[in-house]
């Protein structure tokens, strides 16, 4: 039985990717798919995950928009990584797919408590503006979900400041309280997402797939790789996203710790960290846990492996 999973999602090249990893695995269903205002505005985001959905053709699957703005503070994109459309690189296509009138908050929700309990894993891989809502709104999805695989923060590095990621950083009150809530959380952070590069050899192994869908993924990694290089200095680009969903697709793939970890409201150098207590002795209860390594080349497979699943929905053709 594949694991039923919501994606909450900013696209973003990277999101992209974990929305193809998905839809192409026949470990996880996806049942949902909302977005949040994050790598770039809610208008943007949106529209780049059902620009997403017509190229791989996701067609039975909600999509929602959620929160445009963070829960207390302003926004601010990620422009500088992800260009002006929030997914700069490949030819966006329009899309046939309409949105959700829903609400993301309300598609979670509605979703969380239509499935039985213990179902529904959620898959947050932008800030935590909309899953924090959802949990406010309606307290009961905190037990009845089956658990929460986000990618965001770290307990070693930061990117948005010396101690804080992107997703985390900018809506840090949202993770306090998703950090907080007593459901299993499981945080992907730039711990093991630094170690998710596409080197060349992966962007050739995805552009030799010869679909349309492989062709995207690979406009999208070479205009990631050129932002990392220019903004963070990294040779290959980590592609932090897919890692969240290739949790739960195999868990082998990432090696997680249960280890307390909270998120800093009040530092004025460290707000946003997650700040992860691995003193001795370990809490034996602890709800939240750290990934902490990478099967890097069982990571590429599962995406290479789910693209060529999708092959080439436009012709019916599938990968060479
Ligand atoms: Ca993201």
């Amino acid at each position: 039985m594949p694991t039923k999973i919501i994606l909450d999602c900013d696209p973003g090249h990277d999101d992209a990717i974990a929305l193809l990893l998905a839809h192409g695995s026949p470990d996880v269903e996806l049942v949902a798919v909302t977005t949040v205002a994050g790598n770039q505005t809610l208008e943007k985001v949106t529209r780049n995950a059902l620009a997403v959905a017509q190229i791989a053709g996701i067609v039975d699957v909600p999509f929602a928009a959620g929160c445009a703005r963070p829960l207390v503070r302003r926004l601010s994109v990620a422009d500088d990584i992800h260009g002006e459309s929030g997914m700069d690189g490949p030819q966006l296509p329009d899309s046939t797919i309409t949105v959700d009138p829903r609400h993301a908050v309300d598609l979670i929700v509605d979703t969380v408590m239509a499935y039985p309990e213990g179902t529904i894993t959620l898959v947050p891989t932008g800030p935590l503006t909309n899953i924090a809502l959802a949990a406010r709104k309606e307290p009961r999805i905190v037990e009845r979900v089956r658990e929460v695989v986000l990618m965001g923060g770290g307990y070693h590095a930061g990117n948005w400041s010396a101690t804080s990621e992107f997703n985390i950083a900018i809506d840090p009150e949202a993770a306090h309280i998703v950090f907080n809530e007593p459901w299993q959380v499981t945080m992907c952070g730039l711990d093991v997402t630094h170690q998710a590069v596409a080197t060349d050899a992966v962007i050739q192994r995805v552009s030799d797939l010869g679909t349309a869908p492989a062709a995207f993924v690979t406009e999208l990694l070479q205009f990631f790789k050129q932002s990392y290089l220019d903004v963070q200095g990294f040779t290959a680009p980590p592609v932090h996203d897919p890692v969240a969903v290739a949790r739960v697709i195999d868990p082998t793939i990432v090696r997680t710790v249960p280890v307390p970890i909270d998120v800093e409201l009040g530092g004025s150098l460290t707000l946003g960290m997650t700040v992860t207590d691995f003193r001795f002795p370990r809490p034996s209860d602890s709800h939240t846990h750290a990934a902490v390594e990478l099967d890097h080349a069982r990571f590429w497979d599962l995406i290479v492996a789910a693209l060529e699943r999708i092959g080439d929905p436009a012709t019916g053709g599938a990968a060479v």
